[in-house]
């Protein structure tokens, strides 16, 4: 932030020996007080961001433990993608069917913000970097412990958001192991985060009571602000605004992935390239496509059945059985954990009650293990729970938008399920088994 634009040597410096300080002071080590030179550092400036930082990271840890929770990981080893997790799991609730935009809402709001505190979190690091250089590096034991527990901050933080934006960006960089990395980084961030809070938000809410924001109150220790300031390039007002500018067009270029239509269009930060979906009943965003995942149009061909299992055994359905049952419609839409997700779509099929009924549960349905014909992968099984049976929205659809599915959106059958997240609704299913999980 040109902090360095009237350094030593410019016409605007001051000669050490004009100052007063010696070259310890002045010096080009960053360890050296004078070193650190921009008018913007300040304990105001960082309080500032500090106090955004607080809320939005405060609902990024909340909407991630609802992302996890979303995903019903207790019902099933299929559905676990931490199954280590121990007590880190003791939150963990039946997610429900509704507002059918619930898991739209929650997982948009945790990339879309992610996404747009990126300025913030960098402007907040960037106030604080004098600190990082202060000599000598321990001073106490007590000193010792706060600065292990700014690298718990700082790295969990880091790590959490690189973590992040690397499996919205490319979502294979990660072979299975995206879930544990972020899940337990997120907790250990927290928890550095809640200590820090704790010992800053007096400091920083009594330095933001005390008006105004640019220079410092006379008398009052400002240990970030630079001891030897070079001339303002910039007022914290106008850093400020920067950030906040750079937060606004990256909410604007992200938030479209939530949406459908020329929203999307915007959405220049959209995820991974995936394939063009075209236009028609069925041109909205497919994860992976049959191709992606082996699935051939064999395999969803003439010969497809569907096997529906319970207590009245095993019974293979043809797709034109399927569509010989009573078929319900949906308008629902598909919310992945990457954050995008489509306007809601009009699905159409057989309802999976109905389908349980017909496996020998006729009233107060179980929960059911979906499986795919797709031969490998993370998502070819899940499991749903039996408040998601139940819901009469919940579809083993046959069409889209009135049109049978594309292959690519899981032809023959796929399962749509209210608010529920996008993995847990299985494409190309060809068994059911309906069992108390
Ligand atoms: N068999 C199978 N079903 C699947 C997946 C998959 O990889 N294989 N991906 C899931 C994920 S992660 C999402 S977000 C949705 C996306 O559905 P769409 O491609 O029709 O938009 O499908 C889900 N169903
Ligand atoms: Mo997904």
């Amino acid at each position: 932030m040109g902090d360095r634009r009237f350094g030593k040597g410019s016409p605007f410096s001051l000669p050490d020996s004009a100052t007063g300080r010696g070259p310890a002071f002045t010096g080009r080590l960053p360890s050296a007080p004078g070193f650190w030179r921009s008018p913007v550092r300040g304990v105001r400036f960082t309080a500032v961001l500090g106090l955004i930082l607080l809320a939005g990271l405060t609902l990024l840890f909340v909407t991630g433990l609802l992302s996890y929770a979303a995903y019903n990981p207790d019902l099933a080893p299929v559905n676990d993608k931490t199954p280590g997790k121990g007590l880190l799991g003791f939150y963990l609730f039946a997610w429900p069917t509704g507002p059918h935009w619930l898991y739209r809402l929650t997982q948009g709001l945790h990339v879309t913000v992610g996404i747009a505190l990126v300025p913030v979190l960098l402007a907040k690091l960037w106030s604080v970097i004098p600190k990082l250089f202060v000599l000598p590096p321990v001073r106490s034991a007590g000193h010792a412990l706060e600065r292990v527990s700014l690298l718990l901050l700082v790295g969990g933080a880091l790590f959490e958001f690189i973590t992040g934006l690397l499996n919205i960006q490319l979502e294979y960089v990660f072979p299975g192991s995206f879930y544990p990395l972020h899940f337990y980084g997120a907790w250990v961030f927290f928890a550095a985060f809640l200590a820090h809070t704790g010992l800053k938000l007096p400091r920083a809410v009594r330095v933001l009571r005390g008006g105004r924001l640019e220079g410092s109150a006379p008398g009052e220790a400002d240990e970030l602000a630079a001891p030897d300031p070079a001339l303002p390039t910039i007022s914290r007002r106008g850093a400020l605004a920067m950030t906040g500018g750079g937060s606004l067009l990256l909410l604007i270029t992200s938030a479209g992935r939530s949406f459908d239509g020329p929203l999307r269009q915007v959405a220049l930060l959209t995820p991974h390239g995936a394939a063009e979906p075209g236009p028609g009943p069925n041109g909205f965003q497919i994860n992976k496509t049959a191709a992606a995942v082996g699935v051939t149009a064999a395999d969803a061909g003439r010969d497809w059945r569907l096997t529906v299992s319970g207590p009245a055994g095993k019974i293979r359905l043809s797709r034109e059985q399927l569509l010989a049952m009573d078929q319900h419609s949906a308008a629902l839409p598909i919310a992945c954990v990457e954050g995008w997700a489509t306007s809601d779509q009009w699905w159409r099929g057989v309802r999976l009650r109905d389908l349980a009924a017909l496996a020998g549960y006729p009233d107060r349905p179980p929960g059911v293990l979906v499986e795919s014909v797709q031969r490998s992968g993370a998502f070819r099984k899940a499991a749903l729970r039996d408040n998601q049976v139940r819901d009469p929205r919940a579809l083993l659809a046959l069409q889209v938008n009135g049109e049978n599915l594309s292959l690519d959106h899981g032809y023959p059958a796929r399962i749509i399920v209210p608010a529920a997240p996008g993995v847990l609704n299985t494409k190309w299913v060809t068994r059911l088994t309906f069992e108390a999980l």
